[in-house]
């Protein structure tokens, strides 16, 4: 039986705000819950959350066991700038979440006494249940009890302990259910009156596929997924919470045919929009029907690149032939479109790069749009981070130079907004892999059609009166 802690989580501030509950903490809260530790938490991240000193004061008021931190790796600055305000006030510190997953050492070297590696659903659970210890100086909790939780880094004695790392997470539908934690999130920091649930959920976690940009670090390549029933369940719950559309955030949605077909078999009774974001590859008409059938008004699908020498670099698994029939099966089942593209590739030639221009002018009259920026972040843990950090001296770029400046949300669908928000990527100006001027030129200007060809789209879908639930260019979560 666990021993009662308190913990508080935050998800940092960070200048590219969540609109709604971020999923990860509605699942690590529940699971708290349910082994019986209390809860409180911050998302300092939502426009209308508290400043960092509204928020030292809530966590003061608490007076937590633990403070657990989510650190995602354009936001370290201000994730590690508040660590160190919590630590002089004497809080104890976990780090968690993609950034620290990989670069754990660094948050030990920021002020956090703890971190989680990986998916830590089980692993937090069971820190809070060691902290009663007391015969060790590692923060406070017993020696014995710390080193037997897999996942765990953490400070003993001044050295730093490394204990092997967690299996992923098999049994998805024995998580405690995320929406029991959104009493905790205060609708005011969403700029809502009435609770607001997070857009999306997760039908699986994993993907198979090996894409060398791909920063999937937590969920990893082994696909594991729920049963239909608690999927539809937590659907239905969302619909009944005033939703009337929601995101899978899997990372693959469509992998499994069977799996597809049984999820919509369960979703179809629900009646509510969905949208998804799946590999080509493994889409094909049957699934797609199947999709429509349970809900699905949209499809982000991850392409990259027009350029079939490209795709075979960066490890996409797909041709360009096949996206075009998948784009083309989509607007057959009556299914909206994202294509996903991105530009800046290491070493990416003037030609390769123009063969993606090319191609978009072909998938246009298919596709719905495409995504918005897209130029390439090299982030730690993929294989283009470790193949190409030394050579282009961008070795921890997140901790030398200053946060990406990504522009915020359009405030209005005109082409100006859109361009602004959408068609100037931070990263250009960053330029991790020192293209030369004209390659940059050329990556605008795609950059600048990626977003004119989208914008199109948009108001003919505005024009048709289906604006409602499509799916907007996505930010580039990837
Ligand atoms: C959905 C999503 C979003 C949604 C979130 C909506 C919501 N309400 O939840 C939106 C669109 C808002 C979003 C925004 C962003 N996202 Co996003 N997003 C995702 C996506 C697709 C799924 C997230 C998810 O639910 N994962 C499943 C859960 C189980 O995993 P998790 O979130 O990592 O959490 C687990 C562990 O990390 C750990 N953990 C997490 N937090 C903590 C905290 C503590 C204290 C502990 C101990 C453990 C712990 O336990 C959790 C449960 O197992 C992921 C891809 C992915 N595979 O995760 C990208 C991803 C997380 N996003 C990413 C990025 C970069 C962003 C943005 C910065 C946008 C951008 N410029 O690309 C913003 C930042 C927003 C912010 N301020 O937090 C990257 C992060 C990469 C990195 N190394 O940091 C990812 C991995 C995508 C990618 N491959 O590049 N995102
Ligand atoms: S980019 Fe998409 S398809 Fe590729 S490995 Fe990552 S999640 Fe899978």
């Amino acid at each position: 039986m666990g021993v009662l802690a308190r913990v508080f989580l935050i998800n940092p501030p960070s200048p590219e705000p969540v609109k709604t509950p971020l999923l990860a903490l509605c699942y690590l809260a529940s699971s708290l819950r349910r082994a019986g530790h209390e809860v409180a938490l911050c998302e300092a991240s939502a426009p209308g959350s508290p400043d960092v000193a509204g928020l030292l004061e809530r966590v003061a008021a608490f007076a937590p066991d633990l403070v657990g931190v989510h650190i995602k790796t354009l936001h370290v600055q201000p994730a590690y700038a508040l660590a160190r305000r919590l630590a002089e006030a004497g809080h104890r510190l976990v780090a968690g979440g993609p950034h620290p997953t990989v670069c754990w050492q660094e948050p030990l070297a920021h002020g956090f006494d703890f971190v989680l590696r990986g998916e830590a659903e089980e692993s937090l659970v069971e820190l809070c249940d060691a902290l009663d210890g007391a015969d060790s100086d590692a923060a406070g909790a017993g020696c014995s009890a710390l080193s037997a939780i897999a996942g765990l880094c953490y400070r003993e004695r001044g050295m730093v302990r490394v204990n092997p790392g967690r299996d992923f997470l098999r049994d998805l539908d024995g998580l405690a259910d995320p929406l029991a934690a959104l009493d905790l999130f205060d609708p005011a920091w969403y700029g809502q009156s009435s609770p607001v649930a997070p857009a999306g959920l997760l039908s699986s976690r994993g993907c198979p596929a090996a894409c060398t940009f791909c920063s999937n670090n937590v969920t990893g390549r082994r696909f594991r997924y729920r049963s239909a029933a608690g999927v539809a369940d937590e659907a239905r719950a969302l619909a009944a919470l005033g939703q009337t559309a929601f995101s899978f955030f899997d990372d693959s949605f469509a992998v499994g045919h069977r799996r597809v077909r049984e999820l919509a078999t369960a979703l179809a009774p629900v009646r509510i929009a969905w949208t998804c974001t799946a590999h080509p590859g493994h889409l094909d008409l049957p699934t797609l029907r199947d999709m429509k059938r349970a809900g699905c008004c949209g499809v982000d699908i991850g392409m990259e690149s027009g350029d079939p020498g490209m795709l075979l670099r960066i490890g996409k698994g797909v041709t360009v032939e096949r996206v075009l029939e998948v784009l083309a099966w989509c607007r057959e089942v009556g299914l909206h479109t994202v294509l996903n593209l991105m530009f800046g590739w290491p070493d990416e030639t003037a030609a390769e790069l123009q063969a993606t221009l090319d191609f978009m002018e072909r998938a246009a009259p298919l596709a719905g749009g495409f995504n918005a920026r897209g130029v390439l972040v090299p982030y730690p843990g993929t294989e283009i981070y470790d193949r190409y950090h030394e050579r282009f001296g961008f070795t921890s770029w997140w901790l030398r130079e200053a946060p990406l400046a990504y522009q915020s949300f359009p405030s209005e669908w005109s082409l100006e907004e859109v361009t602004r928000c959408y068609a100037e990527d931070a990263a250009l100006e960053r330029n991790f892999f020192q293209h030369p001027p004209a390659q940059l030129a050329l990556i605008k200007q795609a950059l600048r059609r990626k977003t004119e060809l989208s914008f199109a789209s948009v108001i003919a879908l505005a024009d048709r009166g289906r604006l409602k639930h499509q799916v907007v260019p996505a930010a580039g979560a990837r």
